[in-house]
């Protein structure tokens, strides 16, 4: 790989809304190229797995459930120029779609804090950390 990865998820609510393909041109738009991606219909131990660091906080029972009741379309992302966490962040907005900036994906297709669409990694050992959790080597691009 020559830039930088990050891992996003369509997360349930938008694959159920019909937004998979909107979602994914906003950030083929947004000039990230995808270096692996599946639909998959998780698990409480592969969701919970998942948000590990969140096991202690008041929502962590709510979100496993949320990310269990449907399937999800995980995806490595590349940037060739930047830093593709701090972008890909920029590019969906704040965790609640009510912060959420103007044209951001979560602005665009979030329901609510919990339900809002899209996933983003939060730093670089992280999205190496979440794209091995979903994808093996043979499973990514270049
Ligand atoms: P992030 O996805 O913007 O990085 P995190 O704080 O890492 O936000 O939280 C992980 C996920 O947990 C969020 O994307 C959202 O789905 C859910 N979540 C976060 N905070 C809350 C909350 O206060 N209530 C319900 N769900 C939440
Ligand atoms: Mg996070």
């Amino acid at each position: 790989m020559n830039g930088t990865i990050t891992l996003t998820i369509i997360k349930p609510d938008a694959v159920e809304n019909g937004n998979t393909g909107n979602i994914i041109a906003a950030i083929q738009a947004a000039g990230y190229s995808i270096k692996a991606m599946k639909m998959i219909h998780m698990n409480e131990r592969e969701a919970g797995g998942f948000y590990d660091v969140h096991r202690e906080r008041p929502f962590f029972n709510d979100l496993v459930s949320f990310m269990t009741s449907g399937p999800c379309v995980p995806m490595v992302l590349e940037k060739a120029d930047g830093n593709a966490v701090a972008s890909f962040r920029e590019l969906i907005g704040a965790t609640n779609p009510a912060n959420a900036a103007e044209g951001t994906i979560r602005k665009r297709f979030a329901e609510s804090i919990e339900r809002n669409a899209v996933h983003g990694s939060d730093s670089d050992e992280n999205a190496l950390r979440e794209a091995s959790y979903f994808f093996s080597n043979l499973e990514m691009v270049g």
